[in-house]
């Protein structure tokens, strides 16, 4: 059925509300700014707010800077911590997980129930966090009852006033600006028309292929994409072990086991971390607990590889000698704390290590305070803390620590978890 004279017509999306102005939220929203588009950037953090509005970047992502001042300079781009009225709603709030390993779907709640005031008839909803199967369902139940004054999508109803879909983030970052245009998006709407308005807003400026389907559909692809990549990380980490107990080099063995056409091991690290791939599959185990025995043995392999790390560490140094570690963000080249091995294995060491801990990481300007109020721990440039430690554990690839003088270390005993200096 045609949408009604009162709805708005495919295309006609003059102002966006993008919800949550992180890693995928604000990257979005100053894409969509310098595409002409007004954009309304919403998140409950009144500083970020602050800094956006100046033109200014919160978070460390190539070339983001150069763009997001581009968009606040020609007025395309404002923050603002309360939702206005919008053509479209995109959603990209944190979806965590709480300490049991469930969904935590606080964030995604709240930012529905601010929102839910200003929806108008014919606006579109779409819910970019990765979430549990349900959730875009969840939040037509969450707005409809705040807004019983509107009709929400159902299977049957290809009229609705409010149309919501799911279009999963599946951007890498490091490479978010390229990976938002060019990669194809997966989009589920709640009913086709649904997923129609949503393709039409993606088209916008997306280059990628938007592939239709429904909800639940676009829910599971995300989540068993990641649990793809956590289950093939596992491998790697899992073969790490193996070969560091037949004294075989990994880095050798798996180089020559990719040689085979068919095989493609990926890298064994010091863990798993990031908010997406070190918690995306507890979202699937959660639903499906009983028909996931590998999902997770994977989480648990990859979970455990951070004590392996601490207990080689702490094999090969004495008691009162310094360990240097490099990197705490949880992969190369950016400022990403979150669920990194790298604090994990840090934290660990200086609670059960006498000596000092040297931290060298690029990206951030001084210590978390998670690991300012050890006594031990030290906030270092690369060269002096492998000019001063005994014990060297190399925890994230940054670029820089690719270069090094290798008579430094003569002598030092070496744990490098990323094969950096193989
Ligand atoms: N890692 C390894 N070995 C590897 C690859 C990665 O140990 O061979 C580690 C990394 O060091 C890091 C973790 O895995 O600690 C995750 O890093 P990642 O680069 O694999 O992925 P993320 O978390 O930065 O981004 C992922 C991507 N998902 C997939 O590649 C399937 C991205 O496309 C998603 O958009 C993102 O999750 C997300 O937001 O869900």
């Amino acid at each position: 059925m045609a949408p009604d004279s009162e709805t708005k017509l495919p295309g006609e999306f003059n102002k966006v509300s993008v919800i949550g102005l992180g890693y995928v939220g604000l990257p979005t929203a100053a894409i969509m700014a310098n595409r002409g588009i007004d954009v309304l950037g919403i998140d409950v953090n009144p500083e970020t707010v602050e800094i956006i509005n100046k033109g200014d970047i919160h978070i460390v992502e190539p070339d983001l800077d150069i763009l997001v001042r581009s968009a606040v300079s020609s007025g395309k781009l404002v923050a603002a911590t309360t939702p206005e009225p919008a053509d479209a709603f995109i959603i990209a709030v944190p979806t965590p997980f709480k300490a049991d390993n469930k969904p935590d779907l606080t964030y995604l709640k709240q930012a529905t129930q601010a929102l839910a005031p200003v929806l108008e008839k014919g606006n579109l909803v779409v819910l970019e966090s990765t979430s549990p199967v349900g959730t875009t369902q969840q939040i037509a139940t969450w707005l409809s009852a705040a807004r019983p004054d509107l009709i929400f999508p159902a299977p049957d109803n290809n009229d609705p006033d409010i149309f919501i879909a799911h279009s999963p983030e599946r951007v890498l970052p490091g490479r978010i600006l390229i990976e938002l245009v060019d990669n194809d998006r997966v989009i589920g709407g709640l009913s086709d028309i649904c997923s129609q308005r949503a393709r039409d807003l993606y088209s916008l400026f997306v280059n990628g292929t938007c592939h239709l389907t429904n909800a639940q559909t676009a829910e599971l692809v995300k989540l068993a994409e990641n649990a793809y990549r956590d289950t093939n990380i596992a491998f790697a980490n899992e073969m790490s072990l193996v070969c560091d107990n037949l004294d075989i080099n990994v880095w050798e063995m798996i180089d020559l086991a990719n040689l085979h056409p068919r095989v493609e091991i990926l890298k064994p690290g010091p863990g798993v971390g990031g908010h997406c791939i070190a918690v995306d599959p507890w979202f699937i185990v959660d639903s499906a607990r009983d028909q996931t025995p590998l999902i997770q043995a994977s989480r648990r392999v990859n979970d455990e590889k951070p004590n392996w790390v601490v207990e080689q560490a702490l094999d090969a140094t004495t008691s009162k000698s310094a360990i240097a570690c490099l990197g705490l963000a949880y992969k190369a080249d950016i400022d990403d704390l979150r669920e990194s091995p790298a604090m994990e294995i840090v934290e660990k060491l200086a609670t059960q290590h006498d000596g000092k801990i040297l931290i060298v990481e690029p990206n951030i300007k001084e210590l978390p305070s998670s690991l300012k109020k050890f006594k031990n721990t030290k906030y270092c440039s690369y060269d002096q803390a492998l000019r001063n430690a005994d014990t060297i554990v190399v925890l994230t690839d940054h670029r820089e620590f690719k270069e090094v003088d290798q008579s430094v270390l003569d002598g030092k005993k070496i744990i490098d978890t990323r094969g950096v200096w193989r």
